[in-house]
């Protein structure tokens, strides 16, 4: 089978439109349009708002954005500046914005308490959002953002996810039986087999089944839009720069490009798959359990609900949005981490094998509620994976009312005055860097650039100062606050369910041995993937063979 590549590198492209001339000409003209604009509101800002210390305009278009662009993993430049400005700081952003940037526990707890309210998104990724994901959850805010939360959270409850468990065992297995045919075929007891669109497969087709009751089929090597959406959007230079200008001029994230043609092809698709489930929820309503089998999809469940509780409210167009939602939101986060995972195994025989040992002691394949207390070790790996490689590195949001922000240590602003909290004024940036507090050495500790799993085992083994982060374990991995990851528990127990089968039943290598480099590129939703120095795209070839005791 030929496997899409699921991957752009958007990155690169980046960096192209960076070096582009023309780009810059344009940018400059538009630059000097709307200087006077930029300069009033600037002013305006700069009237409330604390002005702190921070890192110099490094581009005169871009600011620093380019420099944290240009960085597949910005946590630590992020904790360059922290180190040098303090727990709070300014970073110059594009066409003479600026944004602060909090790694501070007390101003993230006061932060995520205002979440969708005060600090909403910006308009650049709000009208993004609508236009190629929908009116959905991760667009609305406010009121509506409430509801929304409310209509879907039954759908991701403690019994929801325990009911699709078996579904998270049954692409892993696929997986695995696919895995077993390419080592016997090799005739060598090894082969080498690119993860990365192996994870890419396993994730997709699993947000189908769970997500919508629907196979796409990625792991029988099928090619349908959806995995082809996936596979194919390289953005050109000229979408990247209107992506990076869309910041200041929203309107310009709605310019057709061929990629909007293959979106609005997957919200085709996605139509298609919508109303078979609608009929098939209205005949179970009709017939009582359809094929015998329950409705158990995440979306299947909303439209049941929405069914029997007229107060839900629940579109046609919003179970659209709803839908699109999960697989831009459900993708390729658990798709990088599941590869994240296989690659610290595998650079980490001793991690591997004590896993290994742990699955293998427990005997049976655990069940949802097994994963959730009986297998130590395993939730070690898990937690540390996403400490170490959370996918979605740093977020922005915008002020819409003025705020002050309280401190947990003081900060120097930039006259020399030692504050205790800032103010912030309406229209003000705020930059959340997850990879950085998730890794700060002032958090986690001397080790904490290390993969580590024990540390979450042992007394003490998470310093105070990391605890005091507010968050799910204490990581911004999953953020916190009203738009806390809603995926959470069914990321974590197709994470742990994946590990369980592919750890138990095969031994992880570098292919070239334990001294080959990796490095971070960013994939198509710019989140982190990893790849091996000198591979293609994103892929992460590992030397895999069975496990024969
Ligand atoms: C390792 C796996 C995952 C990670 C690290 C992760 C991370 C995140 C993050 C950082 C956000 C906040 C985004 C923002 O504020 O702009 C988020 C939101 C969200 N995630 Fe996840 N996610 C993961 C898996 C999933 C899965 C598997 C699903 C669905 C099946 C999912 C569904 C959602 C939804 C619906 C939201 C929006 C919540 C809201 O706006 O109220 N996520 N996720
Ligand atoms: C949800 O229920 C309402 C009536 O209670 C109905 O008008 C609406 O079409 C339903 N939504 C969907 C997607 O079926
Ligand atoms: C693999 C990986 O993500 N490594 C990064 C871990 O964090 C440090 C500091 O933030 C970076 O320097 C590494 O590149």
């Amino acid at each position: 089978m030929d496997p899409p590549s699921l991957l752009a590198t958007v990155h690169n492209n980046l960096l192209a439109v960076a070096r582009s001339a023309t780009l810059f000409d344009v940018a400059a003209v538009i630059v000097a349009v709307c200087a006077l604009h930029s300069t009033l509101r600037a002013a305006r800002r700069s009237l409330k708002t604390t002005k702190l210390r921070g890192p110099p305009r490094s581009n005169i278009v871009f600011g620093a954005d380019k420099q944290i662009f240009e960085l597949p993993d910005p946590g630590a430049i992020y904790e360059t500046w922290e180190n040098e400005y303090g727990v709070v700081y300014e970073v110059p952003t594009t066409l003479g914005g600026k944004k602060i940037v909090l790694c501070d526990p007390r101003a993230l707890a006061h932060y995520y308490v205002r979440e969708t309210w005060t600090y909403v998104l910006t308009d650049m990724v709000r009208s993004y959002f609508q236009l190629n994901y929908g009116r959905g959850i991760l667009w609305s805010q406010g009121e509506d953002h409430k509801r929304q939360r409310k209509s879907l959270t039954p759908a991701f409850s403690q019994d929801a996810i325990r009911n699709l468990t078996p579904i998270f065992y049954y692409t892993a297995h696929k997986a695995k039986s696919a895995w077993e045919a390419m080592i016997d075929a090799s005739g060598g007891g090894s082969t080498i087999i690119e993860v990365q669109n192996w994870m890419n497969h396993i994730s997709l087709d699993t947000i189908g089944l769970a997500g919508f009751s629907h196979d796409f089929g990625s792991l029988d090597g099928k090619q349908t839009s959806i995995t082809e959406i996936f596979g194919s959007p390289k953005l050109s230079a000229v979408n990247v720069g209107l992506f990076l200008l869309s910041q200041v001029f929203p309107l310009l994230s709605s310019v057709p490009t061929p990629r909007t043609k293959g979106l609005r092809e997957m919200q085709r698709t996605i139509e298609d798959i919508a109303m078979k489930l609608l009929a098939r929820t209205k005949k179970e309503k009709e017939e009582g359990a359809f094929d015998g089998k329950e409705e158990k999809s995440i979306i299947g469940v909303l439209l049941k609900a929405n069914d029997s509780d007229a107060a839900l409210h629940v579109t046609l167009e919003e179970v659209l949005a709803q839908m699109r939602v999960l697989l831009v939101a459900g993708y390729e986060t658990t798709s990088t981490t599941m590869t994240w995972a296989l690659l610290e195994l595998a650079r980490n025989p001793d991690i591997q094998r004590k896993l290994r040992q742990e699955l293998l002691a427990f005997g049976e394949e655990p069940t949802y509620d097994q994963q959730q207390s009986s297998l130590p070790y395993l939730d070690a790996v898990v937690h540390e994976i996403l400490r170490i490689h959370a996918p979605v590195t740093d977020l922005v949001r915008v002020a819409v009312e003025d705020d002050v922000i309280p401190l947990s240590e003081p900060v120097v602003t930039s006259s020399g005055e030692v504050v205790n909290s800032i103010s912030v004024a309406r229209g003000t940036q705020i930059g959340i860097p997850i990879s950085c507090i998730n890794r700060s050495t002032r958090l986690w500790g001397a080790d904490a650039k290390v993969f580590r799993p024990e540390r979450w085992l042992e007394e003490g083994g998470i310093p105070k100062k990391a605890q005091d982060i507010q968050a799910y374990r204490h990581l911004l991995t999953f953020v916190d606050g009203p738009r806390t990851c809603l995926g959470k528990s069914f990321g974590l127990t197709e994470f742990k369910a994946v590990m369980s089968v592919l750890v138990r039943n095969f031994v992880f290598e570098m292919k070239d041995g334990p001294e080959t480099q990796v490095e971070v590129d960013r994939g198509l939703l710019l989140l982190t993937r990893p790849r091996i120095v000198g591979e293609q795209g994103t892929n992460v070839p590992l030397r895999v063979r069975r496990y024969e005791g």
